[in-house]
This record gives structure tokens, sequence and C-alpha cells, in this order.
């Protein structure tokens, strides 16, 4: 599916196919950004030693970017960010308990030297943007795909304040 190159994939790792309603918006934009990902269902805790393969090989397999997910003790992108130079990306999924406040500090609350750059509480399309925006350091395309994505923002925010000016007018 690349419209980019065969380095510029991104490996995107789930806690749990829990997760996955939330993280189909992220894979839905790396689509949109014609970025080419492999989706994998990992946990920090009942899969460690695949956690450390992912990481470990992330590099060699082509890998420009990670995005990690994890509700609760969501310690799977900090982990592997342990094992990589690949730069992480941590979605904070919203759990019952703690509104995932639990996830947004256990992702963001990192050690110096091991970054992981955090997204907000269910923020996955975001982590799909920064995805984008790092890559797009070494891509041409992707720099023009993300400006007319900003346009298209743009664009949407005055479509609804014209809207809501004709609301108001007329209310
Ligand atoms: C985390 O625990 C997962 O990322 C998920 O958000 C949460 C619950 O996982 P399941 O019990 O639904 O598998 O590790």
């Amino acid at each position: 599916m690349s419209k980019t190159s065969k380095a510029m994939k991104v490996l995107v790792v789930m806690g749990s196919d829990s997760d996955y309603n939330v993280m189909k918006d992220c894979l839905a934009t790396l689509k949109k950004f014609e970025i080419e990902y492999e989706c994998v269902v990992c946990s920090a805790h009942r899969t460690p030693e695949k956690s450390r393969e992912l990481a470990k090989s992330a590099k060699k397999n082509g890998f420009a970017c990670i995005i990690a997910a994890a509700g609760k003790a969501a310690h799977l992108p900090g982990v592997i960010a342990a094992y990589t130079t690949v730069p992480v990306i941590g979605v904070p999924i919203k759990s019952d308990a703690l509104d995932g406040m639990d996830a947004l500090l256990a992702i963001a609350q990192m050690p110096p030297g091991i970054p992981v750059a955090t997204v907000a509480i269910n923020g996955s399309v975001n982590a799909a943007v920064l995805a984008a925006q790092i890559m797009a350091v070494k891509s041409k395309a992707l720099q023009i795909k993300l400006k007319d994505y900003k346009q298209e923002l743009e664009e949407k925010v005055e479509k609804k304040n014209a809207q809501l000016q004709e609301v108001i007018k007329n209310g």
C-alpha cells in the first residue's frame, strides 16, 4: 500500500485487541497518508518476549516509527522504547477505572534518555499524524500530503464557522 518508500513503514503495536476500537482511526489516518504499516497485538506483560523482539528487530525490518497503544498499567510503549532507537509514539487508551489517566502517566513519565512521544488519551489520530510528520523529514511526498491535510482542517473549521454565523444570524 506504500506510496512512500520501502524503509518508510510504521509499526503499530496494541497491548490488546480491545484497543483496536480506538486504534482503527490511527490506521485509517496512516492509510490516508498512504503510509505502509503493520499492526500487531503484543502485550508488555502477557507477551514480554515478543515485545522485546518486535522492538529489537524494528529497525532492520524497515520501520521508521513505532506507534504503541496500551491501557491501564501501560508499559508497552516504554518497554519498546527501551529496546530501540526508532522513535516511539505512545497512545494512552482510556479504560474504566481511571479514565485513561493511569495509561497517560505510565506512558508519558519516562526516565531521561528513553523518550516516548505521548499523545492525548485515545489520541490515535494524532499518533498517525505525528508519525507522518517524523517521516516527512525524508519525504517530499509526505510533506505535501501533510500540508494538504492542514489545509483541509482549516477549510472544515471555516465551513463550521460560516454555518454557525448563519445560526446566530437567524436564531
Ligand atoms: C492493556 O490492558 C491493553 O492495552 C488494554 O488497553 C488493557 C485491557 O486489555 P484486555 O484485558 O482487554 O486484553 O494491556
